[in-house]
This record gives C-alpha cells, structure tokens and sequence, in this order.
C-alpha cells in the first residue's frame, strides 16, 4: 500500500495544515492541478476536542469519527474529495487513531459530542475504558518498545488496536473516507502502535472507490509517522514492508548541510547509502508541522532563502515521495492559526502575484516551488547523472537530459560553464521568473551544441539556486 496513484502528469503531494475543505476544494481547481500537484494531505477529519484556546493541536485528539472539524461538514469534506480528484489531485487523510484526547473538564467536541475523559468514556464512537491500555501509564523511556506502544503520549489515552472491536471502529473509520474518494491515509503517531496491528487494520481497507477515477483493485496509500533519527528501540524498517513511512532524516540532513555543517558535494549519493529507506517506501519532507515549530535545526519558511534552496534539491531529486509543507504564519509553538473573534478558520486571501495573505504563509504558492513541482514533472522517470560539485557546497546535477539544476550553498559567487544534458537551445530559469507568453521574466540560459552553458549564481542574488528543464524554452 505505498502506490500514491497520483493522476499521470501530477506529482508533489502539498500539506495545507488547517486549511478549511472548501479553500481547498477551490484551490485543486484554480492552481493546485493547473500546476501538476499529485495530492494534498489534509488535517484531521475526525471531530477533536475543544481545547479553549484553540491552538491547533487540538486536531490531534479525536473525540468521536464524526467528520466535523473547523475545516468543515461531512458534506464539504465529500464535496472537496469530488471536485479534487476532478481536478486531477488526490487527497490524504492525516488520521489520529493511537490515541483519543487526554484528561479534559467537561470535555466537548467540535461537532457537540462530549465525553467523559478522566473515566475512558467516549459515547461519540462508543469506547469505553475496556478499549484502552488501562490503568494508564506515561510514555517515558524510547529504549522500551512496550512503554511507547502501550503507553500515553503527553497524555493521551492510549487506544488498544490489538482488540477486534477496536479495530472495527477504525476499520469504520477509515473505510468511509476510502468511500468518499480519499486515496490514502498518513497515520498519525504509528510508532506509537504494533506493526502487527496496523497490518491488520490496513488489509482490512476497502479498495480505492472507482467512481474517483482510480483504477480497479487500487488499494490506499498508507504513510505511516514513525521518527527515527536512529537511537531508539522502535525502527522505520519495522514498518515499511506494509505502507510508506515518515522519512524525518531526510530535512534532518538537507537542513544540516544547507546550514553549513556538511558540504553539499556529498549528496552525491543521496538515497538509500545515507540510511534512508528505500525510495518507494518514503515519504520524505524538509519540515512537517511539529518540526517547523519544535526543531530549530530544521529549515522553514523564515529562513526563506535557505528554505528555498531545501524545497528545490528536494524536488529536483528523484528520491522519494515529496511533501510540501504550507503553513500558516507562527511566532510561538502554540500559536492559533488564521481564525476570527469566535474560532472560526480563516480563509487564505490570494495577492496577485499568486501570493497568499490572511495569516496564511502558502509555500507552495511561491514561484521557486511551484515551479520546482513542474520540474518534477517534467524530469519524471529520470534518474540523476552528470553530477558536478567545486569540491564544497557548490553543486549541479541532470534529470536525464529533462532538466539540469545547480545550487550555490557556498559564500561567494558560481560561475562556471557546465554541461546541463538538455538539448541546445534556450531556456527559462524558472527560480527566477515565469515563462509567460513565450518571455521569460527571469534570467535566460542559453544551452550551446554541445549542451553546455553558462550558470552564474552570484551571492547576492534573492535565490541560491537555477532550474532549466524542457518544459520551460523560451
Ligand atoms: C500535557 C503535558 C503532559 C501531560 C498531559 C496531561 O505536556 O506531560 O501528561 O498534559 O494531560 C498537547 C499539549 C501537551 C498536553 C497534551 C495533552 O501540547 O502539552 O500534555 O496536549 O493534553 C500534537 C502536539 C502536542 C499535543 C498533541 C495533542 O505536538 O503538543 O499535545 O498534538 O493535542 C513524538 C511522537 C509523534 C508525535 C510527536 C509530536 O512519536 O508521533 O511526538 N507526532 C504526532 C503529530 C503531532 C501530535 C501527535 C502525534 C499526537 O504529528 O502533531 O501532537 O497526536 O515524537
Ligand atoms: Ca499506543
């Protein structure tokens, strides 16, 4: 279950972190597959509990499986998987299933459901205290494999998915999106529960709903969150031969190097010998919505030159299943995202530049990144060759002869003459500008016979990398 079943010509799966069901709905259809995107990982769909002020990890404890959240209905959840996969994107459902919420006075729900949480007691579902590992016990020790299975995280309720009526309810759960024309699920806090039991509640899913255009027998992508930076007892590899995993070494890495502390030149061999998982089984991402904001060596949207340079390397390599991540705006970790006087989710406002305000940061509205998607595109089944590096941070390489990228991540200017592998002729850099009405309004690359050209990246420039790739000739 690691097939994405992306539409051919799309790829990128973007992660619009709180966004309501019908903003996105309207932006599969007015950029998202215009620009190639494969999917969208969204919230949470489960109703969560309230938490009074309203931070957004209230979404990470499930009260009931009703579909109400502040992204939305059951209705606009369904009407948004429709007019999605019409447009050409797919949709993958971050769902929350290790635990329910912790201990909350007269706890309530986003959809009106309340439970009794110091007791077990969830009538939403129904669960009670039986379905849990009770008496709860703290996650405290990462060498235990038991304890982080079988215990709370922060406190919260640890379900039991070895019991059958357990796995019903998710089984329920997960199979009425599958119905509704969702492709595939992220499993919140997998680490979190028994590989066996997750093999279990995954062969169990129905096959991807046909009437979405998806292809008979197409079983659903399954990207399960396991971090393993290495160190622990529980590993990635106990999880990949049944669903994709989290790669969270892959920003780790990318972050540390563009950061200064290893020189890019060694991502020659990026991939599997730096001991990642096998391409097909990861789901790799410079920043997620927990280590934007609870990892300072991780690179994020306020470093953005920085940043950029991640997102581009990223996309521009053909390891893994890329995740973009669009945020909102945060100063702290708490930090509510865009909402009005009473609660209510904001919508992203769209600047004519394509740009987004409203609170809303929209990474992957910025030029350098979605062009970057189409270079993926246009680079797709190609394999990486003509590495060249000055020995330091300054690097370039070919997606066949599809696209030719280089990066500067040194402190002082690249100018050089390098072999692209594209076919002569003249192309748009598509980090600096658009190609708009056969003109490009950034810089132009002219590529000679002998598939040579000139690349100049000075220090000084807004952006630290150049893209050409066949889809962009002036
Ligand atoms: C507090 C105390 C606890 C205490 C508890 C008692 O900190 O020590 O036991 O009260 O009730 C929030 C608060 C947290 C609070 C907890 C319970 O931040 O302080 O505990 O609620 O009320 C997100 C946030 C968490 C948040 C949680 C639930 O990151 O801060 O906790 O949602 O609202 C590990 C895991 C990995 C996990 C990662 C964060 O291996 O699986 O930690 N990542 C996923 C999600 C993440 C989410 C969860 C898991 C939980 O990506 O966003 O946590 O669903 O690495
Ligand atoms: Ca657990």
């Amino acid at each position: 279950q690691k097939e994405l079943h992306y539409v051919p010509g799309h790829d990128g799966m973007v992660h619009l972190f709180e966004w309501k069901w019908h903003d996105i709905a309207d932006e599969c259809e007015r950029f998202l597959g215009p620009m190639g995107f494969g999917g969208v990982q969204v919230s949470p769909i489960q109703e969560n509990v309230i938490v009074g002020s309203r931070p957004w990890w209230e979404r990470y404890q499930p009260i009931s499986y009703k579909w109400y959240t502040r992204s939305g209905t059951p209705d606009e959840f369904r009407e948004m998987v429709r007019r999605c996969n019409n447009a050409g994107v797919r949709i993958y459902v971050d769902v929350v299933f290790n635990h329910m919420t912790g201990d909350h006075d007269n706890a309530k729900g986003t959809g009106g459901t309340t439970a009794d949480t110091h007791g077990f007691s969830y009538p939403g579902v129904p669960y009670s205290q039986y379905d849990f590992h009770y008496p709860p016990c703290a996650i405290n020790n990462y060498q235990d494999p038991a304890n982080v299975r079988n215990c709370e995280l922060v406190g919260l309720h640890d379900l039991d998915q070895s019991k059958e009526y357990v796995r019903e309810k998710i089984v329920n759960f997960l199979n009425e999106a599958v119905d509704a024309g969702v492709a595939g699920f992220r499993v919140d806090a997998a680490k979190h529960m028994w590989p066996e039991d997750l093999k279990t509640i995954f062969s169990r899913l129905k096959n991807l709903n046909p009437e979405h255009h998806f292809p008979s027998d197409a079983r659903p992508y399954i990207v399960q969150e396991v971090i393993d930076y290495g160190g622990e007892a529980i590993s990635k590899y106990e999880y990949n031969s049944f669903g994709a995993v989290t790669e969270f070494r892959y920003g780790m890495e990318i972050s540390n190097s563009l950061n200064g502390n290893n020189p890019l030149k060694w991502f020659v061999n990026w991939g599997e010998a730096w001991g990642l998982l096998p391409s097909q089984d990861a789901l790799v991402f410079i920043d997620n919505h927990d280590t934007q904001r609870g990892n300072p060596n991780i690179l994020t949207y306020k470093s953005s030159k920085l940043y950029k340079m991640a997102v581009a390397f990223m996309l521009a390599h053909p390891y893994g299943t890329a995740r973009i991540m669009s945020s909102f705006k945060f100063d702290t970790f708490d930090a509510n995202p865009p909402q009005d006087s009473v609660g209510n989710l904001l919508s992203p406002t769209i600047n004519p530049d394509d740009t987004c305000g409203n609170g809303w940061v929209c990474e992957h509205r910025w030029r350098q990144i979605y062009n970057m998607v189409r270079f993926r595109n246009a680079a797709n089944n190609t394999d990486v060759n003509n590495w060249w590096d000055n020995g330091q941070n300054q690097i370039a390489f070919c997606r066949g002869n599809a696209g030719f990228i280089a990066i500067n991540g040194d402190k002082y200017d690249l100018k050089q003459t390098l072999f692209t592998c594209v076919e002569p002729g003249t192309y748009c850099d598509v980090i600096s500008g658009n190609l708009e009405n056969n003109k490009c309004t950034g810089k132009v690359v002219t590529v000679d016979q002998d598939r040579k050209a000139y690349i100049e990246i000075p220090l000084n420039q807004e952006d630290g990398v150049l893209a050409i790739h066949r889809g962009a000739k002036v």
